[in-house]
């Protein structure tokens, strides 16, 4: 029987086939020996004497927090302590790209910044939801609750950005500790941090943030571009162009930033990273 793995204690897993948790232990003689199951795995249970048989294959893999086949990442942002910045912003996005993970922008503190800034900060998201990504407000509470549906859904965002108020007001259920540093689902902060994957809404949410550390050294140049999404829509004169140092009549990405059809900041944040200068 195929199920994913939601948590993990000791040698024991947890595994949620159609909603029901059948507590296995691994053999540890998989197809692929090299593979150590960790929490988001799917696998083959044997359900009658609780063995896992098969890891299937990954579609993506974390580090921190330790999980694989993420469909999509919830970004958090703040518009204001801690304040709005693009390069956050994409940074997390790139990062996903680069894991195949689907970024979704929950925007937080609306009600803390002025109409004019209001007016700038929805400009820049229309640029978001434009080339593609969904943009919620946390206030939005019934739209955000259809998003995890069938998905395994990881979250990110500053300190302070209001993740643990925003899954609290999602589920009252979750009990996240609120304006504390550590996202800890109320277990207490003296037990053994493990990463577990709680249900919420018809699917599965990682209850650790993720991309704490952010390290965009281990990507190649050419990954970086084809995650920036709306390049793709642009030809330049060379394929192999990179955006960085050719002029504008042959890049066909800088005369968009010049026509306004490209976000500046975004050009200019994909332009640090390329260069691995990020001192904002
Ligand atoms: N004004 C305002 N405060 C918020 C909002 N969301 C969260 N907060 C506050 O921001 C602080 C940090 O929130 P928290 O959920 O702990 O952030 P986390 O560190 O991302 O988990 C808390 O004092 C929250 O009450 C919001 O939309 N507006
Ligand atoms: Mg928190
Ligand atoms: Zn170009």
């Amino acid at each position: 029987m195929k199920g994913q793995i939601v948590k993990i204690i000791s040698n024991l897993y947890y595994v949620n086939c159609n909603g029901e948790i059948y507590i296995c232990h691994s053999r540890g003689n998989f197809r692929n020996k090299k593979i150590t199951p960790v929490v988001g795995d799917y696998c083959n249970i044997n359900e009658k004497d609780n063995y896992i048989l098969e890891i299937l294959p990954r579609k993506n893999f974390l580090i921190r927090p330790l999980v694989a086949n993420i469909d999509q990442g919830l970004i958090v942002t703040s518009l204001k302590t801690p304040d709005f910045s693009t390069n956050l912003l994409d940074k997390l996005i790139l990062i996903m790209e680069l894991n195949k993970i689907k970024p979704i922008i929950c925007i937080t503190k609306e009600d803390l910044i002025t109409r004019t800034e209001k007016d700038e900060i929805r400009k820049i998201m229309d640029y978001y939801e434009k080339i593609g990504y969904k943009v919620l407000y946390n206030y939005e509470v019934d739209e955000i609750k259809t998003i995890f549906k069938e998905k395994t859904t990881v979250f990110t965002g500053q300190t302070g950005a209001g993740k643990s108020s925003l899954f609290n007001k999602l589920d009252s259920n979750l009990n996240f500790d609120v304006g504390e540093v550590s996202e800890a689902l109320g277990r207490g902060r003296h037990t053994t941090r493990y990463v577990e994957l709680v249900s919420l809404f018809g699917g599965k949410l990682v209850d650790t943030p993720g991309f704490s550390s952010i390290d965009l050294s281990v990507y190649t140049k050419e990954q970086m571009k084809d995650a920036f999404i709306e390049f793709k829509n642009y030809e330049c004169k060379y394929k192999d162009c990179m955006h960085n140092n050719e002029s504008e009549n042959e890049c066909a990405i800088k005369k968009a930033v010049i026509d306004n059809k490209i976000l500046k900041s975004r050009y200019q944040n994909y332009i640090k990273f390329l260069n691995n200068d990020n001192n904002n």
